[in-house]
């Protein structure tokens, strides 16, 4: 058949992908892959070329039914390949920092899951070698998603318009309940020589970014208590998405990693945070809080309603009807929402990896730096180091300014 004229497609920039893990969060991020370039205007359009896994089978089943062309048992090949621009590291904390090292010395692009890593040395290290990736065009970012919520980043645009005033209270708390039952097998969530620590990494972590992306400040110093409320869980006989399963006769495996971790915190400007994160919160689904007060506002947020923001405005004259006003962030106005449906239409959970894929993309082709970076993700790796520390020992309180500098 004849060609007809006018009819081709423009051609954009690739970006070929390579995405190491394809569990929970491998699917979350192939999903963001496929979708980030059908709703923003991205500077190039990413292709889903290699999914690496370390079981062969269940490697190349994923890779089917999450849209990559080719898959791989091994993720050097991901470093390796000239047909791979960015490496997306979706894989426990204990295979981060030499994926990371390997993909950034190899000239790729980087984005790695939360925790950056399992110590601060290593965070130290691949924080290090981003630095010196940058002076040749290469960005690394870190996974923390929930930056990418509409609403909490219309809630740090009302920090940087002052409209709180000075930031007294940080309020965060990160309640799930999936380990509630003593049944619940021994995942690799659950070994600290695979996940660094516990419910503190897993989703203490994000309190400590949110808190600090959002009021501007650093967390200095930090009391802090960790506990275990199970010690020994059946011993895991197939993983299946985050709870995985145990047979009824499993013996049982000792849990080396926090279940519940509470801390006070001072920030670099005076605020003080009062933290808490925990995998047995009964009835608490995916409940990420976070509240912030002002001397002259407050902004709330729960994830489980991650379409609106709770503001305060104790700016206006005494009417004796203030209150908090719930603000949907469903608006065109609002961070990310233009791209996607008309006002009160609302996302989930899969649009914040949407969101996080659409900002690393353009700060690729924009030739910035995306964050949070890992000098970034760093900080919060020395923020719960720091927890750990002051947890073990109950006399005191961990200063973390020294580590900084
Ligand atoms: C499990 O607790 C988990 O999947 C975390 O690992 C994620 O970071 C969080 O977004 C949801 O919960």
């Amino acid at each position: 058949m004849a060609q007809q004229e006018g009819r081709s497609m423009p051609t954009r920039r690739k970006l070929r992908v390579a995405l190491v893990g394809g569990g929970f969060m491998g699917r979350a991020h192939s999903h963001a892959w496929r979708t980030a370039p059908r709703f923003f205007d991205l500077p190039a359009d990413p292709v889903l070329s290699l999914l690496v896994g370390r079981d062969p089978r269940k490697a190349a089943a994923a890779a089917d039914r999450l849209g990559w062309s080719d898959w791989s048992a091994d993720w050097r090949e991901a470093v390796t390949r000239d047909d791979v621009d960015l490496v997306d590291i979706c894989t426990p904390g204990d295979t981060h920092a030499d994926i990371a090292l390997a993909a950034l010395a190899a000239g790729k692009h980087v984005l790695c899951e939360k925790p950056l890593a399992n110590s601060v040395a290593d965070a130290e290290r691949m924080s290090a070698a981003a630095e010196r990736a940058a002076d040749s065009g290469i960005v690394a970012m870190c996974g923390y998603s929930y930056r990418r919520t509409p609403a909490l980043a219309l809630a740090r645009t009302f920090v940087e318009e002052n409209r709180l005033g000075r930031i007294r209270h940080v309020r965060a708390s990160y309640l799930q309940d999936w380990l509630t039952d003593p049944r619940a097998p021994l995942t690799w969530r659950l070994d600290k020589a695979r996940a660094g620590s516990g419910t503190l990494g897993d989703i203490g972590a994000h309190s400590i970014d949110t808190a600090q992306w959002l009021t501007g400040q650093r967390i200095t110093t930090v009391s802090a208590t960790l506990r275990t409320f199970v010690t020994e869980r059946p011993r895991l006989s197939e993983q299946v998405g985050l709870g995985g399963r145990a047979a009824d006769d499993a013996p049982l495996g000792p849990v080396t990693v926090d279940d519940a971790a509470a801390f006070t915190a001072s920030f670099s400007e005076g605020a003080l945070g009062v933290f808490e994160a925990t995998r047995m919160a009964t009835g608490r689904r995916n409940a990420n809080r976070i509240e912030i007060n002002g001397e002259v506002g407050s902004v709330a947020f729960d994830f489980e309603r991650m379409n609106e923001l709770e503001y305060f405005d104790g700016r206006g004259p005494d009417t004796g009807a203030e209150g908090f006003r719930r603000i949907q962030v469903t608006d065109p106005v609002h961070p990310y929402m233009a791209q996607w449906w008309p006002t009160g239409h609302g996302i989930g959970y899969e649009h914040l990896f949407t969101h996080q894929v659409a900002d690393l993309v353009s700060a690729i082709g924009t030739g910035s730096t995306a964050a949070p970076s890992f000098a970034d993700a760093l900080d919060v790796q020395r923020v719960l180091a720091a927890v750990e520390a002051s947890a073990a020992d109950r006399s005191r309180a961990t200063d973390i300014r020294r580590e900084r500098s």
